[in-house]
């Protein structure tokens, strides 16, 4: 089954790719023809996956899905939440973005913290929303050098590992896309997708 996912990020391509598995093609963007940056300006995760996944339906008129994620710390009042790509700068700088969460949470004991996605699939013309959480903590320091942004810094709740310190296996199996993209994963094999070109 051949599906657009609306997502200029190779990191989270890759991991879902490896949710879905074989049975999908993911194809991206610049493979139909849209090379310029997709608009992200909504204030929740839900109204940017929408968003991302309309503007590419209108470009395309083909079956597509995107997704938004946010970390949300508890003791910055959810911060960076839907701003976590460009939490230190306008660019997506994973190491400056990590830097301050940390200086932001310096001194603080309460390290609680989740990761959010939101999956908006347009199937046919119609809109769906999915969503996966993982609760986990801010850890002090960074480890591990897998996954990517804040990976080095989350540890999941009920692990003594950070999700950079897991095999892509290990993260997908408990974490906040790969609960998401699980979802979407039943439906679209519930109802089906489809690629064609001549639409
Ligand atoms: P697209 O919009 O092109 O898909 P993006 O990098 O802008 O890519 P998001 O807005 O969904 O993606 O993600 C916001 C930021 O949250 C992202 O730049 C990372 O820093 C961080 N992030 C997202 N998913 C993550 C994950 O699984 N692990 C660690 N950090 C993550």
């Amino acid at each position: 089954m051949k599906i657009i996912f609306a997502t200029n990020n190779a990191h989270k391509l890759q991991e879902v790719q490896q949710i879905l598995g074989p049975a999908y093609e993911l194809v991206i963007p610049r493979q139909c023809g849209v090379t310029e940056e997709i608009p992200e300006e909504q204030e929740t995760l839900e109204g940017n996956a929408l968003q991302k996944a309309r503007y590419l339906y209108e470009r395309t008129g083909l079956d597509c899905f995107a997704d938004d994620t946010g970390l949300e710390v508890r003791a910055l009042s959810g911060a960076p939440g839907v701003h976590s790509a460009r939490y230190a700068t306008q660019g997506h700088d994973f190491e400056a973005n990590r830097q301050l969460l940390l200086r932001n949470l310096e001194g603080v004991t309460d390290r609680a913290a989740r990761f959010r996605t939101a999956v908006a699939l347009i199937l046919d013309g119609r809109e769906y929303l999915f969503e996966g959480e993982v609760r986990g903590e801010i850890t002090t320091a960074p480890a591990g050098e897998g996954g990517f942004g804040y990976d080095p810094l989350f540890r999941p709740e009920g692990h003594e590992e950070t999700f950079a310190q897991m095999s892509p296996e290990a993260k997908n199996s408990i974490s906040h896309r790969g609960r998401a993209v699980a979802k979407l994963a039943a439906f679209l094999t519930e109802h089906g997708a489809s690629y064609k070109t001549d639409r």
